[in-house]
């Protein structure tokens, strides 16, 4: 069975366009899986440790009969494929790619590695901008406000 989930996508590193078409097609090309629709490309201001550069950020709809762990291990080897290198690195420093399960059909997952839906979701606009441009009313797993609300909450 599909299951409808949402991937944030982010790169501050090398060719950051190219970075975030080519996870696209990638997740496309994974196995019962395809991209229903992706957001606008946004750049954002940089969250975290300072003297690192703007982000490209989107959030892409996929239908997938991977599970939520399945999908994560996919999207792993897709961000090493684009040059990530975990090793050495800063906790929300730069990268080439970065590829987080937002939320996954009305599973809440809360496991070493994998809590699903997002847990900082709802307090980052670089994630909400896109989100809600593509699904401004979805009803997100544990949470009462739809990405339309949690926008507006924030200042951004
Ligand atoms: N990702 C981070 C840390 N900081 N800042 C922006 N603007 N966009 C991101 O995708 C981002 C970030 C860790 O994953
Ligand atoms: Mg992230
Ligand atoms: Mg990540």
């Amino acid at each position: 069975m599909r299951h409808d989930a949402y991937i944030a996508m982010g790169a501050n590193l090398g060719d950051r366009e190219a970075n975030l078409t080519g996870a696209l097609s990638a997740i496309n090309e994974l196995s019962d899986t395809s991209i229903v629709q992706c957001s606008t490309i946004i750049q954002t201001d940089p969250v975290g440790p300072p003297g690192q550069g703007p982000y490209l950020n989107a959030v892409a709809h996929v239908r997938t009969s991977l599970t939520p762990r399945e999908l994560l291990g996919e999207l792993l080897a897709i961000e090493a494929r684009f040059g990530r290198d975990r090793s050495g690195e800063e906790r929300w420093g730069p990268r080439t790619l970065d590829l987080d399960v937002l939320i996954y059909a009305d599973r809440l997952v809360d496991e070493p590695g994998l809590s699903i839906p997002h847990p900082r979701m709802h307090e980052r606009a670089f994630v909400l901008i896109p989100l809600a441009e593509i699904a401004p009313d979805l009803e997100i797993p544990g949470r009462k406000e739809t990405p339309r609300e949690m926008l507006g909450a924030i200042s951004h």
